[in-house]
């Protein structure tokens, strides 16, 4: 009877895979978001995790972002970190969306009801089977910090 193979291989899919396709995808609802969600594009960039950032929101743009998290794995993404304020729907539909791990990070917002509350719910409360990973509020480095960790697991 032969031992059972140790060897580890790559997913097939990664042996194909476009050496600078980027690994880590950040989205937001908002442009007005950018500022804040650039600051985790940064920590990527400096521990040499490649990443894209893009703007789609949950609610204006719900088949843009349906599109784009159900294509996520398949164009060599392996992590999604989703930002957005008030109610903060984006990273929730983003795990509904694609079966990669999501980190959702909750922004403030001059428009909120509870200074932020609210995003941090919207991130937090999900139902059983649709996880969001959650950081803190306006901490798009912690997120990006939990990719960079989850790529190089
Ligand atoms: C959310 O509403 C966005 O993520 C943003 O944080 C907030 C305000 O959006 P804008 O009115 O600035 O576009 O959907």
């Amino acid at each position: 009877m032969s031992e059972p193979s140790t060897e580890t291989h790559a997913l097939p899919e990664l042996e194909d895979m476009e050496p600078n396709a980027p690994r880590v995808g950040i989205i937001m609802g908002s442009k007005s978001d950018m500022d804040e969600m650039q600051k985790a594009g940064d920590i990527l960039h400096d521990a040499g995790v490649l990443y894209e950032i893009r703007v789609m929101s949950a609610h204006r743009d719900p088949e843009v972002v349906a599109e784009y998290c159900k294509n996520a794995r398949m164009r060599g993404l392996r992590v999604l970190i989703a930002g957005a304020g008030l109610s903060a729907a984006l990273p929730g539909v983003a795990a509904a969306h694609s079966d990669l791990p999501v980190i959702g990070v909750p922004l403030s917002s001059s428009l909120s009801a509870a200074g932020g509350l609210d995003a941090i719910l919207s991130v937090v409360q999900m139902p059983p089977g649709v996880p969001v990973a959650a950081v803190g509020l306006d901490n798009p480095r912690n997120a990006a910090h939990l990719a960079a960790r989850i790529v190089n697991a």
